[in-house]
């Protein structure tokens, strides 16, 4: 199908006629999704709980009381949705395996059926010329470690090591793309601190024990994958990234956007990187050395092959007495009079430039992939249509600012989209719709949208 962009949209100002061509042939077109998002089947063939099967199973956490023990049903209908891949002429896979799926107990005991699944899984993509790229840790921690205090334990760092070992020998034969951990920040933040997400956990005492526990296992998997899988293996690991900007010139809104910066965006990296936690800027920081012990600080660099950065709007952030620790508070983007999506997030694709920059300045760094990038839009199916004109234009935006930081010289060499079908928003529930493909959760149909058929026909070259 082919749509008419320039009627539709107008003129494009970054990346008139922009086509796939001009990305080279190298740069990595393709699609995110995580397990507990999609799979479904929470407790079939083997599998353990995870923290997020028994957050969804709680009063009051997700909104209209959604949990995801069916999901988009991938873990049946796999080879149906590896076809629509196919059917959009993406060549790269991003999914992640369930730590409960392949270790119930999240240590020890392995479960042979549900390894079997994601080989299964990856075969399929295999043979479907998809190149299957495997994420870890997508935030479904074994509810059976959660016991035993999950990440705020730094015993996490040998059960993690243990479970990255497993990964690596049964699928490192054929996955050559794997990505470590998925937004630390958002995990740790949203599920140690402030409670919104699974396991509930919040404060101070809980987030620092954390983010030292995930960057000390982040490096460790990173170490534990180089030394098993075969040479010329890609491993990467995940950011959440926000573009801040201060909601004035004032000194004290500048210094609460550098803050708001540190912890959004620096906090995780920069330590992976070898230049330690920035504690030097920040109090509060300060208070992890507490659990920092001899010989940490190289235990926390690793030398990843690259860097994938997910991003999905700007932050404008001023300064907040009232705001505990940071003192800095986001400016909802609702007050703004900005274009929204349905997540309340601003539509603001010079955002992922502005990222990809960024990050560019790390000398360490050697290569960027956008590991995620999407939005959320009232789709409405109509005589089983779904027409999502402002996704495919935020795509295609965001795509063509990604081209002009690479035109610059920037290092980013791969774009994927969250998300392949609609699914589990987490606290959201299914309200919110990312995917290039609309589900129907009565029946599981699944219907290619507009954007979905753009994507299609920008991969196959036609635009
Ligand atoms: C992420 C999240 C995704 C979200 C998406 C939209 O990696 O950012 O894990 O799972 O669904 O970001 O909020």
């Amino acid at each position: 199908m082919s749509i008419n962009n320039s009627e539709a949209f107008g003129s494009n100002r970054v990346g008139e006629g922009i086509r796939r061509d001009n990305f080279g042939e190298n740069f990595k077109w393709g699609v995110t999704t995580a397990a507990f998002q999609i799979e479904g089947s929470c407790a079939v063939d083997g599998k353990g709980p995870s923290i997020w099967d028994t957050f969804t199973s709680k009063k009051g956490r997700i909104k209209n009381g959604h949990n995801a023990n069916t999901a988009c049903d991938f873990y049946n209908c796999y080879q149906k949705d590896v076809a629509l891949l196919r059917r959009l002429n993406i060549p790269n896979f991003r999914f992640s395996i369930s730590w409960p799926r392949v270790m119930p107990d999240g240590k020890g005991r392995i479960n042979q059926r549900g390894l079997d699944f994601y080989n299964r899984l990856i075969d399929h993509c295999l043979e479907n010329d998809v190149d299957p790229w495997l994420t870890l840790y997508h935030w479904d921690l074994p509810q059976a470690l959660e016991q035993h205090g999950g990440w705020t334990n730094r015993d996490i760092v040998s059960w993690f090591s243990d479970y990255t070992a497993l990964c690596a020998q049964h699928f490192g034969d054929r996955v050559k793309h794997w990505l470590v951990m998925n937004e630390p920040m958002v995990f740790a933040g949203a599920g140690y601190f402030l409670g919104l997400h699974a396991p509930g956990r919040t404060g101070l005492s809980n987030f620092l024990p954390t983010v030292h526990h995930v960057v000390l296992s982040m490096a460790e998997g990173g170490r534990v994958l180089r030394s098993v899988l075969p040479a010329g293996a890609q491993i990467g690991t995940t950011f959440s990234c926000s573009h801040i900007e201060p909601f004035s010139d004032s000194q004290r809104d500048v210094d609460a956007a550098a803050r708001a910066d540190l912890f959004l965006n620096r906090l995780f990296i920069e330590p992976v990187l070898g230049m330690g936690y920035p504690t030097s800027e920040s109090k509060i920081l300060k208070r992890i050395e507490r659990f920092v012990k001899p010989g940490d600080e190289d235990n926390m660099k690793f030398d990843f092959d690259f860097i994938g950065l997910q991003n999905y709007t700007r932050e404008i952030v001023r300064y907040s007495l009232f705001t505990p620790y940071i003192h800095a508070k986001l400016v909802k983007a609702q007050k703004r009079n900005v274009p929204l999506t349905e997540m309340g997030w601003e539509v603001y694709p010079p955002a992922i430039y502005h990222i990809i920059k960024k990050y560019d300045a790390y000398p360490q760094i050697k290569k960027l992939i956008i590991t995620e990038n999407g939005a959320a839009f009232p789709d409405k199916e109509v005589d089983g249509r779904v027409e999502d004109l402002e996704r495919l234009k935020f795509i295609k935006d965001n795509i063509e600012q990604v081209y002009r930081a690479k035109q610059e010289g920037a290092k980013v060499d791969g774009y994927f989209v969250w998300t392949l079908t609609d699914n589990f928003e987490w606290a959201e529930g299914y309200h919110p719709r990312f995917g290039l493909i609309y589900v129907d959760y009565e029946n599981q149909r699944r219907i290619i949208k507009s954007s979905g058929k753009w994507y299609a026909s920008f991969l196959a070259g036609h635009l």
